[in-house]
């Protein structure tokens, strides 16, 4: 053995070439930029095995001590995407009423958003994605887990490139609070939501926010000398 004391094996890495790097690197960004959040959900079904793979992408992500601490739960039952749906909706008119602040609701104004969330009965899949701040091991005893908050997001936004890259709409929507997904999914206590991913077809009509992105001198820096 060479003495250490974790089980290593070799690194199944694909070197590519700079001038195919080139064109591969602008192509997933050009596939990237055509994602946008989508509201205006078809009914059309999506078949599982391929939401299946996209979440096995997703599952492909980094985690604090690789814990992997996140549970998606797939929701397809029309009475469980209605239970959804309410409890959102409650959420949200009182968010919308009462409780989001006026700078809030004015930045929310050019998304066109309000309390209603059809798209949550009408998509075909509700993905609730919950993320495990403690783990229950054999014993029932609880471990904890690291950086909860950045593996999740991290698993969350390449479940999102991997069912863009798979032909299908998403959106990211997060009713607040979200404890009503515990109870209607059946989870543990310990986990907490962190938001339903709305998955499906868009309407053949559908249409967008007109909203720009932020040029790359906008949003980044480079520390070349
Ligand atoms: N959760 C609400 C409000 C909302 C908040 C943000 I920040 C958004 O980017 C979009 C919506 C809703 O889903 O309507």
């Amino acid at each position: 053995m060479d003495g250490k004391n974790f089980k290593e094996i070799p690194l199944d890495f694909t070197f590519i070439e700079e001038n195919e790097m080139r064109p591969r690197a602008k192509s997933f960004n050009e596939l990237l930029q055509k994602r946008r959040t989508v509201r205006d959900f078809s009914n059309k079904s999506v078949p599982r095995d391929i939401i299946e793979q996209c979440l096995l992408a997703a599952n492909s992500a980094p985690s604090g001590a690789n814990r992997q601490p996140w549970h998606f739960a797939v929701i397809t039952n029309p009475e469980k995407k209605k239970k959804i749906r309410e409890g959102a909706e409650e959420e949200e008119r009182e968010f919308y009423q009462s409780r989001a602040p006026q700078d809030w609701l004015d930045a929310l104004a050019p998304l066109g958003t309000d309390a209603n969330k059809p798209f949550l009965e009408r998509a075909p899949y509700l993905i609730a994605i919950f993320s495990q701040k403690f783990e229950l091991n054999n014993e029932g005893n609880k471990t904890k887990n690291y950086y909860v908050a950045e593996s999740v997001g991290i698993a969350t936004g390449l479940l999102v490139a991997a069912l863009h890259n798979a032909g299908l709409a998403t959106l990211t929507h997060t009713p607040a609070p979200m404890k009503f997904l515990n109870k209607i999914l059946d989870r543990p206590d310990t986990e907490k939501p962190l938001m339903v991913l709305v998955v499906g077809y868009p309407e053949n009509d559908a249409k967008v926010p007109a909203i720009s992105r932020k040029s790359l001198e906008q949003f980044t820096s480079f520390h070349e000398n």
